[in-house]
């Protein structure tokens, strides 16, 4: 008999980080605990571009053991699992929680949090706020060992160093993705949000004195790529200018972005679900924080960047912090911050992979959030 159940409810507020975060945690619930669980996604079109087996039409679907369900206005009566979470504070359905309440013993209700470095979260992680006759309770992923830690699935760190011993798996992963890497070319993978600074970046690479090859997945940024290169790109075709290499690729199922991760001496990854990749990646990482009201993003942004930086020299711990900032538009000069940057790159490559380990021994978030569950019911 398993122990625990799980509802689970995301809204999309936009892109793909939402569901991204949901729909790990739910495929790992189901797959490394072999527990029932029931994710309720309000925008299943989004979920689709993620995960290609969801098919949007459908009001319910079992895929990778999760029962899939459309978040609709019109709600049924459902009988709660065990643990309910609700995503980033979205607000479950009245009629659910009036269900949670008649439930004995009533489930642990979950608030799963947004990641942040901020010091507060150690102190939040946890805390619960009652709502008669229920109480919620405060889950916040983090990089402290108070806080919940980073979703992994149990098997990542070893693929991932299965990929970066095997030249052939590399080789097919490049086949499948159609993708031809310029010989001694610095691979750079972009994702991010449209970006002020980009064009100017990408002056410094063609500029430059060092290969580059950048591959860009379909999304957002392919417009303000396409500003610069002065007309629209498509996927598949690679752009050459001076230095710089550029290939456009798909937008993958969530599972085939790790492997380019993995692929890339660099990626500029962004928001919440690829930021975590990113570091599981163990390669050095440039992260476009999704931007928030009042330049909030920036102290976050800060936050992560001190925790991050320890450990590195004070002169490539300025590099990365420099480039960050530049990146997130809270600093000018990105092609000499750039430079600075790269110059740093072998040590900041060996930092990586120290962070990624120092990461693990924090433990996974699903584990810690199962254990955290158990001990309230
Ligand atoms: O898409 P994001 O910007 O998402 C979010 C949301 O905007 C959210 O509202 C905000 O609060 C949060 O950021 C901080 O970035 P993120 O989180 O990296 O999510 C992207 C997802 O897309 C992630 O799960 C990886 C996945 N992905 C693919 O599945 N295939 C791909 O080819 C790529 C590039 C990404």
């Amino acid at each position: 008999m398993p122990v625990l159940s799980w509802d689970i409810f995301c809204t999309v507020i936009d892109n793909y980080g939402d569901i991204g975060v949901c729909w790990r945690l739910a495929r790992q619930l189901a797959a490394e605990r072999c527990e029932p669980v029931r994710l309720w996604v309000d925008d299943l079109h989004s979920f689709a571009r993620i995960a290609p087996q969801i098919d949007p039409a459908l009001a319910a679907q079992t895929r990778d053991g999760v029962d899939v369900r459309h978040w609709s206005a019109h709600w049924d009566e459902v009988v709660p699992h065990r643990v309910v979470i609700e995503a980033f504070a979205c607000e479950i359905p009245p009629l659910f929680r009036q269900a949670m309440a008649a439930a004995s013993p009533p489930p642990a209700w979950i608030n799963l949090e947004y990641l942040s470095a901020e010091s507060w979260i150690d102190d939040c992680h946890g805390m619960a706020s009652p709502q008669p006759p229920l109480r919620k309770h405060f889950f916040f992923p983090g990089f402290t060992p108070r806080s919940g830690g980073l979703l992994a699935e149990r098997a990542l760190s070893a693929q991932r160093d299965a990929f970066v011993a095997d030249p052939v798996a590399q080789a097919a992963f490049r086949h499948e993705a159609g993708l031809s890497i310029d010989e001694g070319a610095l691979t750079v993978s972009l994702f991010a949000y449209e970006n002020p600074a980009l064009p100017a970046w990408l002056d410094a690479l063609a500029s430059g004195e060092c290969a580059v090859h950048v591959l860009v997945p379909e999304g957002r940024v392919l417009d303000s790529v396409a500003g610069w290169a002065g007309r629209p790109l498509t996927r598949g075709e690679t752009l050459r200018r001076g230095a710089l290499a550029l290939s456009v690729l798909p937008f993958v199922a969530q599972p085939d972005y790790d492997p380019l991760l993995w692929s890339c001496d660099i990626n500029f990854i962004r928001g919440e679900d690829s930021f975590v990749r990113a570091q599981w990646a163990a390669r050095p990482l440039l992260w476009h924080i999704y931007p928030q009201q009042d330049d909030a993003h920036l102290v976050k942004l800060e936050a992560w960047l001190t925790r991050y930086c320890e450990g590195l020299s004070p002169a490539a711990a300025a590099s990365v912090r420099q480039m960050h900032r530049v990146w997130n538009g809270a600093g000018d000069g990105i092609g000499e911050a750039w430079q600075t940057y790269v110059a740093a790159l072998p040590e900041i490559r060996a930092h990586a992979r120290r962070w990624a380990d120092r990461l693990a021994a924090l433990g996974d978030l699903t584990s810690n959030l199962a254990r955290f569950c158990e001990s309230l019911l």
